[in-house]
């Protein structure tokens, strides 16, 4: 492991059940500044397709291999997502080890004793440069603890096909994402994003992609020539940079809906969008996701969640890969 070369884990997934859920946003898995930039985890773009290697037969929870059809499935949902580059596949099965630099992007599925007790499904590690460049990644998934099931609406474990696809959207560097619904909604339902940053529970899954998942992986890995739009700015607050806020670009006739953070600077960035007429609001990070449901950079004091929730004067109307830079909005 070269000097300047560390394993960073992501927020883990805990096993929360549904709850409420205001709003918005993908999120880059940002992880620390360097020279006082916010530096991004991604692969490089030459990595496509990663291969993976799993833990031979998966779960023990399953014996007829729809285990490793979910796996294979949830890898292909992420590797056809329209406008990315991105894409990984399954190798092959192989006694692996996750956490071990070696050259292995290993998906470990384990039962051993020393998870007994512990409260996540799954957790993601990146290796990472110094300049953000995910060289590998493995993935521990807590077979021990947590029961899996591949029955759609089953209520006797979590869907596995659901797990797999969030966590390979952070093995792919996307972090949680605050969308979680429209703003009214109480309840976790079909347009939350798979980045979602509350675990879904017991019998609910989500094995397709959402607007706000497909534009983060297009921001993060745009394929050449795609041309989607985005709109930038920045958030203000008494004249200051607002650090944190989350910034929501909703099209309600397409019923597309994606946000992003601001950085330390106020400036946020929404990119990815196809052609619509974009209603644009600004909402502090408050419960259920909270900064440290976010993690990286935005669990900062700094992040200001103290804001009153705001609309844009303006609805924002991009062309196909059209750019809408330099708005501005200032919060109370
Ligand atoms: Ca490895
Ligand atoms: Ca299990």
């Amino acid at each position: 492991m070269k000097a300047s070369v560390r394993w960073t884990a992501g927020t883990a997934a805990l096993l929360i059940l549904a709850l409420a859920s205001p709003a918005t946003g993908y999120v880059p898995n940002t992880i620390e500044y360097v020279g006082g930039v916010p530096v991004i985890t991604s692969w490089d773009s030459g990595s496509f397709p990663i291969p993976v290697r799993v833990t031979p037969g998966l779960t023990t929870d399953i014996t007829d291999s729809s285990d490793r059809q979910a796996l294979e499935s949830a890898l292909a949902t992420w590797s056809a997502a329209s406008g990315s580059d991105a894409s990984v596949y399954l190798e092959r099965e192989q006694d692996v080890e996750a956490g071990v630099a070696d050259g292995i992007n290993a998906i470990e599925f384990s039962n051993d004793a020393g998870l007994d007790g512990a409260q996540f499904t799954a957790i993601t590690f990146l290796l990472v440069d110094g300049d953000g460049t995910i060289s590998e990644a493995d993935m521990l998934v807590n077979d021990r603890e947590v029961g899996f099931t591949t029955t759609a609406g089953s209520d006797v474990g979590l869907d596995l096909e659901t797990v797999m696809l969030k966590e390979f959207g952070k093995f792919l560097g996307l972090a949680n994402s605050p969308v979680g619904g429209f703003e009214t909604s109480q309840v976790l339902d079909e347009s939350s994003s798979v980045m979602y940053a509350v675990a879904r529970g017991i019998g609910a899954s989500a094995r397709v992609l959402q607007p706000d998942d497909v534009a983060g992986i297009r921001a993060m890995y745009p394929a050449a020539g795609s041309g989607f739009a985005s709109i930038s700015g920045t958030i203000t607050r008494a004249g200051a940079a607002v650090f944190g806020a989350h910034v929501v670009a909703y099209d309600p006739i397409a019923d597309i809906l994606v946000g992003s953070l601001t950085l330390p600077d106020g400036s946020f960035r929404i990119d990815g969008l196809p052609a619509g007429r974009y209603l644009m609001e600004v909402l502090p990070l408050t419960a259920p996701v909270t900064p440290a449901a976010i993690g990286g950079i935005f669990t900062s004091e700094d992040v200001d969640t103290s804001f009153l929730r705001a609309f844009f004067g303006e609805t924002i109307r991009l062309g196909a890969g059209q750019q809408a830079s330099g708005l501005t909005l200032e919060v109370g």
